[in-house]
């Protein structure tokens, strides 16, 4: 049997190329330098899509592929994928959930311990001499903090792990409460004004646009600090930088932007202020786990069977 043929379109990271071109024919349309007529010509035999955590894919895009039967995310996060469309032309999407929880929850331990401990900066300090001179400055502790997590699903669960033995205390805010022992807010606000730490871990898309606003930014309040490593969208990133510019937080740790990968300069230069490239996920190990699933969700699908993990939108509205 022929290799069933996909498009690809993002630059592919060589240890996924590799396992990928084993399987399928790839077409990279990234690399394309003529786009309409490289899609005019695999149009009519591409049956599947390679799409990344960041791709924003509009609705008339998928057009271009006729035959297209699935959407496989190299990512937990599907917010830029048109779900409504993919439903109604019948085309499965998938994700890869649960392979990248602990790197992610890593990440952000670390993000949150750099942030307020301002450990990037103390770096500096060393190789510019300063500490030649002096002293670094007094920071802040994380232990017997309350951290509060705005999405306490499966990345947020790992990172509220991490945190108890971190002697922090856990409370979270969601649409729902659950079975957890962690304090349950149904306000965020509310939520912001009793921590000193909030940690954003939602998905991202029009259901949690500026889930984070000015209003929540000022209940944290001047010594409370702000991590984000859900999505850009869901943090108004215009009042962030105001509360850190007027110094109404104490700091912030952040991993995604609204219009990344451009960073707003103002965030620049700051000791309480930690950026990260949205890495959270990014090791070999994780990425490799995060591709072979991609992988087997495109083999069980061109095989006839049951795709392992179709995103819970369409689970009943599209054949598995
Ligand atoms: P998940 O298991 O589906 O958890 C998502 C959580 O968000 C749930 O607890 C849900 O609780 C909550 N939530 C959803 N909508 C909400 C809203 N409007 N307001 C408040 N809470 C809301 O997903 P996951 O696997 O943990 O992944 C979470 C997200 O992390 C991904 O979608 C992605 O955006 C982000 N992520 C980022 C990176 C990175 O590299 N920075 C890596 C991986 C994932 P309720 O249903 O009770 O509201
Ligand atoms: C990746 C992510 O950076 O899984 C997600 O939702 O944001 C990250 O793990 C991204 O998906 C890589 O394409």
């Amino acid at each position: 049997m022929s290799k069933p043929e996909i498009v690809v379109i993002a630059p592919l990271p060589p240890f996924f190329a590799k396992p990928l071109h084993e399987h399928f024919i790839v077409h990279d349309l990234h690399g394309a330098k003529d786009r309409r007529a490289f899609i005019d010509d695999i149009a009519p035999r591409v049956r599947g899509m390679v799409a990344f955590g960041g791709s924003q894919i509009k609705a008339e895009q998928l057009d271009n592929f006729p035959h297209l039967e699935i959407v496989a995310v190299f990512g937990v996060g599907y917010d830029g994928i048109p779900l409504a469309a993919c439903e109604a032309k019948k085309i499965k999407v998938t994700n890869t959930p649960d392979v990248l929880n602990d790197e992610v929850a890593d990440t952000t331990l670390a993000l949150t311990l750099m942030t307020l401990r301002q450990f990037a900066e103390t770096q500096k300090f060393v190789e510019r001499g300063d500490w030649l001179k002096g002293q670094y400055p007094l920071t802040r502790s994380l232990w017997g903090k309350t951290v509060g997590i705005i999405g306490l699903g499966r990345i947020g669960k790992a990172i509220a792990t991490r945190l108890e033995a971190f002697k922090t205390t856990v409370v979270y805010h969601g649409r729902s409460k659950q079975d957890v022992e962690y304090h349950f807010y149904p306000s965020l606000v509310e939520m912001a004004r009793d921590v000193d730490v909030l940690i954003a871990i939602t998905p991202g898309g029009a259901g949690t646009k500026h889930l984070v606003n000015a209003e929540v930014l000022s209940a944290l309040g001047p010594e409370g600090y702000f991590i984000n490593v859900a999505r850009g969208s869901v943090c108004d990133e215009k009042a962030l930088v105001a509360a850190i510019e007027n110094k109404t937080i104490a700091g912030a740790g952040l991993d995604v932007f609204e219009g990344e990968p451009k960073v707003p300069e103002a965030l620049f230069n700051r000791p309480n202020v930690v950026l990260f490239p949205h890495v959270a996920s990014a090791t070999l190990e994780t990425r490799t786990a995060m591709g072979n699933l991609v992988i087997e969700n495109l083999r069980l699908h061109f095989e006839g069977k049951p795709v392992k993990t179709l995103v819970p939108e369409l689970v009943g509205k599209v054949v598995a």
